[in-house]
């Protein structure tokens, strides 16, 4: 039999190439020296540093899955994922303002878009002087995407786009809006557009007093009547699909994400419990405690072996869009779940920000939320098994 390593039950790390290793390696570097030591501030006084997404394009770190020839690095999902997991080790905000350029704009672009739009746009935003945005949600269109009210009018020389997006991340920092709205010249079929900042009509105004993802800018983006030529329609996609399928690369991101977060948790609890006397013993030798602590790490190790596997078979083009429903909805539950146990474990600390886990906790709320809640996935998967569908 061989050894055990605490952190690393399952031997994860020998189940990645060298390239995949080294990646994650440089990922974490950055992640601790860059993001770690300036995530309180942020999170306390609700700024986005915009030049964040200059160093992950420095770093290679955005859009890694996009060939080189457009900025990728033409790396396989498992290297985003394990990516992802090292981003958001330090905070769920980071790991979205990264996972929002890379698989909701810069995914779309190059899946969905024209040759001119991919050479226009993709090497801009991989390097990170350029920031994305993706509009799906509306205010009266969250969890049902399809009932969204956007419209796109066909004009003369192209679309004419007027309608409001809620809650959307990057939005007002953004120089590249990737936006589905449902378009008159296409049967009323969703359709994507890619807008620019400064366009007239163009608005994204932030959402302030977040008390979750607050190193995260979020905003809405108003169009009012926002004109747009032919090239700014997306030409390769129609309908739902469109927005699923770049949804389908952010969620299974996420799964491994959020595995990094609750890693950091499961990680604080334990070194917390070893520094921390009560009754004369560290917490880290009651039973109770102990309990906890095996419980972080036996649904941390499962969920990222699930997330690996989904990431293999993403590579060989064999993922369904259920088992990332799976992964999506697992990951983040138990993630806000040892979250919420690690900030309990800090006993009175665990509310201060000094101790990172309550940081971690409110952030997950979000988490859970977006990309579809867990409560849709189970929804998802409840049709996949009895081929009834429960939504409506
Ligand atoms: P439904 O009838 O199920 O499907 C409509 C069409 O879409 C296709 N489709 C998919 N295609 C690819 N991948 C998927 N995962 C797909 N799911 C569905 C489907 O085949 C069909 O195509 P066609 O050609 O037959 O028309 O649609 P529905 O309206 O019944 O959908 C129901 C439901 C609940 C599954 C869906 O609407 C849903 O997933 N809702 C959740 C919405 C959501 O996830 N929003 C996310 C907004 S973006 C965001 O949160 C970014 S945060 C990022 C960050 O900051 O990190
Ligand atoms: P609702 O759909 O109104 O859901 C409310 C509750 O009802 C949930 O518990 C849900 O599970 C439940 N529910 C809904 N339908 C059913 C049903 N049929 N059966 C049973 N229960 C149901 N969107 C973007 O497009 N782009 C972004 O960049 C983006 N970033 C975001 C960043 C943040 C910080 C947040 C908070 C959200 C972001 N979103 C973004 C929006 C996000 O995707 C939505 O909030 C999410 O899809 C849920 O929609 P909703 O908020 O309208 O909730």
């Amino acid at each position: 039999l061989g050894g055990f390593d605490w952190e690393d039950p399952f031997r994860l790390a020998d189940q990645l190439s060298e390239d995949e290793r080294m990646i994650a390696d440089a990922a974490r570097a950055y992640a601790q020296e860059k993001l770690q030591p300036r995530v309180t501030q942020a999170f306390q006084t609700e700024h986005t540093d915009p030049d964040i997404f200059r160093e992950m394009g420095e770093m290679g770190l955005l859009g890694t899955t996009i060939p080189e020839q457009y900025g990728g690095i033409g790396a396989g999902y498992v290297t985003y994922g394990l990516v992802a997991r090292e981003v958001e080790r330090v905070d769920s905000g980071y790991r979205s303002m990264m996972s929002v350029q890379s698989s909701l704009v810069m995914y779309p672009i190059y899946a969905y878009g024209s040759e001119e739009q991919r050479m226009k746009y993709l090497p801009k935003l991989a390097s990170g002087e350029w920031i994305g945005c993706f509009g799906l949600t509306e205010p009266d269109a969250g969890s049902d995407p399809a009932s969204m009210k956007t419209r796109a009018v066909k004009t003369e020389g192209g679309y004419r786009l007027t309608g409001t997006k809620m809650w959307i991340s990057n939005a007002p920092i953004a120089d590249v809006f990737v936006v589905w709205a449902k378009s008159d010249a296409h049967d009323g079929k969703i359709r994507g557009f890619v807008l620019e900042k400064g366009m007239k009509g163009l608005s994204a105004p932030k959402i302030e007093n977040k008390m979750s993802l607050r190193a995260s800018i979020t905003g809405e983006i108003v169009m009012d009547g926002v004109e747009v030529g032919e090239e700014a329609l997306l030409p390769h996609v129609s309908g739902l699909k469109g927005p699923f399928g770049c949804l389908n690369r952010a969620r299974y991101g996420i799964s491994w994400g959020v595995m990094g977060a609750a890693e950091a948790c499961w990680h604080g609890a334990r070194q917390y419990g070893l520094d921390r006397k009560q009754f004369n013993r560290p917490l880290a030798q009651t039973q109770l405690f102990q309990l906890k602590l095996a419980n972080m790490q036996t649904e941390i190790a499962l969920g990222l072996q699930a997330s690996l596997r989904v990431g293999r078979l993403m590579d060989e083009a064999k993922a369904a869009p259920e088992m990332i429903s799976i992964i999506k909805r697992n990951n983040c539950g138990k993630a806000l779940e040892i979250a919420r146990h690690a900030r309990d474990m800090h006993g009175g600390n665990g509310i201060s920000l000094e101790f990172q886990v309550i940081r971690h906790m409110v952030n997950l709320e979000t988490v859970n939320t977006y990309e579809g809640t867990h409560d849709v996935h189970a929804l998802i998967l409840g049709r996949a098994q009895t081929g009834l569908q429960a939504f409506f």
